[in-house]
């Protein structure tokens, strides 16, 4: 063996042993770069052996070649090691981590998971509830499958009203139907107790309608009902101007128009001036500076008569109003459907 072979061997096997005590040294980023540089690197000690390799006498090159090359394979398996140490320590998959972890700032304020929101519905229920809770009106609750009688008999429609008809009403059976309107709960609460009273009564209601921008089969109502002593539609007007106030704001003036339904009586559509124009009249509007947002009244004679209450000694008010109206003119929403399609881009904006 020629002098610089010995040499040769004598260098691969104290670099390995240089490289390994290193590699056991090399605690941080800083340490694993200088690491690779001096035993790796282009001006490494093992690129120098490569070279002295390349300079020896062919018959002696493929015992020294043999050596390097398990050198190199060594070399590269404490680089391993060393990578996949730095991976582990910062979560990253093995072999991709070339992030510094002296770059890491852990004073930076997290990323807010996201935690959901009110469906637009809901928001705006709780608004008008707790409008109406202040002024002292419990919630009740009814079944959405009813009878002829709830919806319909006891609230003074006469037998043959075209609501009745399955064009408009769906209808489970000859006797079932699904409510169209929460009214037969209010039915339900005045046949359960005696007055005085005061209830709002939310809930879904269902009608035979083709949907578009502004109808769907499904609907939510808000109905209230009052019935005391004394009661006026003065105290009923009041109220409504008050809620509208609440809920779109204190500037939102108020108009009753006279109207018709058969549960109340006098009865009036409920307008309030354009939440968009203030009044002066826009497409929302229809130029005419008004919205309805609901209808109200006395309550019927025949209503109380026919849940055994007297009408000569009490005298009520009631409302309705459809939610997704309410809700539309809160929220600038111009498609009833956009309520029921479960889009979460639609209902992650609200509440
Ligand atoms: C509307 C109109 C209204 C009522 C609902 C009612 C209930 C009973 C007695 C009398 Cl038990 N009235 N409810 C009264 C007037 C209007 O709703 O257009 N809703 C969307």
């Amino acid at each position: 063996m020629s002098d610089a072979l010995n040499r040769i061997l004598k260098e691969i096997t104290a670099l390995r042993e240089a490289a390994r005590a290193g590699a056991d040294a090399a605690a941080g980023a800083a340490a694993r770069e200088a690491w690779r540089v001096k035993y790796l690197g282009r001006k490494s000690e093992f690129q120098n052996i490569g070279r002295e390799i390349g300079a020896l006498a062919a018959e002696e090159r493929e015992a020294a070649g043999k050596a390097f090359n398990q050198l190199k394979n060594d070399l590269s398996a404490l680089k391993e090691k060393l990578d996949g140490g730095a991976a582990t320590r910062n979560g990253s998959p093995r072999g991709q981590n070339r992030a510094d972890e002296a770059a890491a700032d852990y004073t930076l304020p997290g990323v807010a998971p996201y935690v959901g929101a009110l469906h637009p519905l809901t928001a705006t229920y709780y608004e008008v509830a707790a409008f109406f809770a202040a002024l002292g009106f419990g919630v009740a609750y009814g079944p959405e499958v009813e009878d002829d009688f709830h919806n319909f008999g006891a609230l003074n429609f006469p037998p043959e009203h075209p609501s009745r008809d399955a064009q408009d009403t769906i209808y489970i059976n000859d006797e079932r139907l699904l409510r169209t309107h929460t009214s037969p709960v209010q039915i339900r609460v005045m046949m359960s107790q005696p007055p005085p009273l005061r209830v709002i009564v939310p809930g879904r209601c269902f009608r035979a309608d083709a949907p578009d921008a502004s109808h769907f089969p499904v609907f939510t109502q808000v109905e209230g009902l009052l019935v005391d002593r004394n009661v006026s539609l003065g105290d009923l007007k009041g109220t409504l101007a008050a809620f509208a106030r609440y809920v779109f704001g204190p500037e939102t003036k108020m108009l009753f128009v006279p109207h018709y339904f058969p549960f109340t009586e006098p009865s009036a559509e409920v307008h309030i001036s354009c939440t968009v124009c203030r009044g002066a009249g826009c497409g929302t509007c229809g130029r005419t500076g008004w919205l309805e947002i609901a209808g109200a009244g006395m309550v019927h004679p025949n209503v109380f008569r026919n849940v055994g209450y007297d009408p000569e000694e009490w005298v009520g008010y009631a409302f309705g109003m459809g939610l997704e109206r309410i809700a539309m003119l809160v929220y600038g929403i111009n498609d009833i459907r956009l309520f029921y399609e479960n889009d979460l881009r639609f209902t992650r904006q609200f509440g």
